[in-house]
């Protein structure tokens, strides 16, 4: 049976028998691959996830990106030098596997630019101490990783195996800010209570960047059940308070949510709600930072337009010189 991809046109009246061995794949629990045949749906959902992820790791260099400078010793700026530039290598996997859909890496960007395309509601959110570092590492990337392991087993195949490497690297990246605030936390009382500032901040917004509740997530059944997302919204949020909470005692920080309690019942912990209008809020355009986010990504953006053209400049010139039908 033929299952490479094809145009509607080029199946011939044989979608019904491609779409049967594509459902058949995921629910065998295998992998879909570049040049299988899918559903425009399934690759339409995944050029939006996996761009939107892209972006936010392009985005997410910009917050802690701002502390480089301002590091407290030279130890600590070579670790938020390495954690920031790590990020962008994220960024270039995910472009990477979304190319493999048949998206244009160029056309992604023009799209964020635009404002047409999401980045993650996290990173709207100004970085006021270098605790906010400590705070981005420990919830940021622990909220990153418990979103994303179970993306490594994401139905499709260049996702998936993106996330393998994202995730060992998100997970250095959270001991590196738990250590940070540990050290903070063992010095004065104002670094003290510059950790718990941060963590007062940080706390809410983290807990939406899962996304909004599971009754109001309109992508959340479809891709489940193409298991491209494994876990709902909700279910992931509940995961990472349940990691967190001890992680906090530990440190010496009190969590800012006074419904936040055990539930011997559940053996779960029991958390109050976040605010959905500030998520949608920020999701729209309009949080603490969107404008200068966005006004940076743009600047950036121009300001790189020499190194594409002289880069597409030299792979033209090289392609001149090889002999024609030369193998690379
Ligand atoms: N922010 O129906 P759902 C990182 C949108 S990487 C903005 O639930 P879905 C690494 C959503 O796109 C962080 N938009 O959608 C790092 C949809 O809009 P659309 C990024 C949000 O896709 C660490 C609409 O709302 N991670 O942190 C947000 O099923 C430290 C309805 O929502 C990923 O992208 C939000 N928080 O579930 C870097 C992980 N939530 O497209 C630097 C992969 C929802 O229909 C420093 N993505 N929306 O117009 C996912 O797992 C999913 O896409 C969700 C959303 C869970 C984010």
């Amino acid at each position: 049976m033929n299952t490479t991809r094809s145009s509607p046109a080029e199946t011939d009246g044989a979608e019904p028998v491609l779409q049967q061995h594509f459902d058949a794949t995921i629910a065998r629990d295998q992998r879909i691959e570049p040049r299988d045949w899918m559903p425009e749906g399934y690759r339409r959902t995944l050029i939006r996830q996996i761009a939107q992820h892209a972006h936010s790791e392009i985005i997410g260099m910009q917050p802690e990106g701002e502390w480089i400078t301002r590091a407290p010793s030279l130890r600590r700026k070579a670790i938020l030098f390495a954690k920031v530039q790590d990020e962008a290598g994220h960024g270039l996997y995910l472009y990477s596997a979304a190319e493999t859909l048949g998206a244009d890496r160029a056309d992604l960007t023009g799209r964020l630019i635009e404002g047409r395309q999401k980045y993650s509601s996290i990173f709207n959110y100004p970085t006021l101490s270098f605790a906010d570092v400590g705070v981005i590492g420990w919830f940021v990337d622990g909220a990153a990783i418990c979103n994303q392991v179970p993306l490594c087993r994401s139905s499709y195949g260049p996702y998936a195996r993106a996330m393998v490497r994202i995730c060992k690297e998100e997970s250095f990246h959270q001991r590196q800010g738990y250590e940070l605030l540990m050290t903070m936390m063992r010095g004065t009382r104002e670094q003290r209570e510059m950790v718990q500032d941060a963590v007062n901040r940080w706390w809410w917004p983290s807990l939406m960047m899962f996304g909004p509740p599971d009754d109001a997530s309109p992508n959340s059944a479809q891709s489940m059940a193409w298991k491209i997302k494994r876990h709902s919204n909700d279910e992931l949020r509940r995961r990472f308070v349940d990691m967190t909470v001890p992680q906090a005692e530990k440190l010496g920080v009190t969590l800012p949510d006074p419904e936040l309690r055990w539930n011997e019942e559940r053996g779960h912990h029991d958390f109050g709600t976040p605010d959905w209008d500030e998520l949608m809020r920020v999701i729209k355009g309009d949080g603490p930072c969107n404008d200068q986010r966005m006004e940076r990504r743009r600047t950036a953006h121009e300001e790189g337009s020499w190194v594409r053209e002289a880069a597409t400049a030299h792979a033209a010139k090289q392609a001149a010189r090889e002999p024609k039908g030369a193998v690379a």
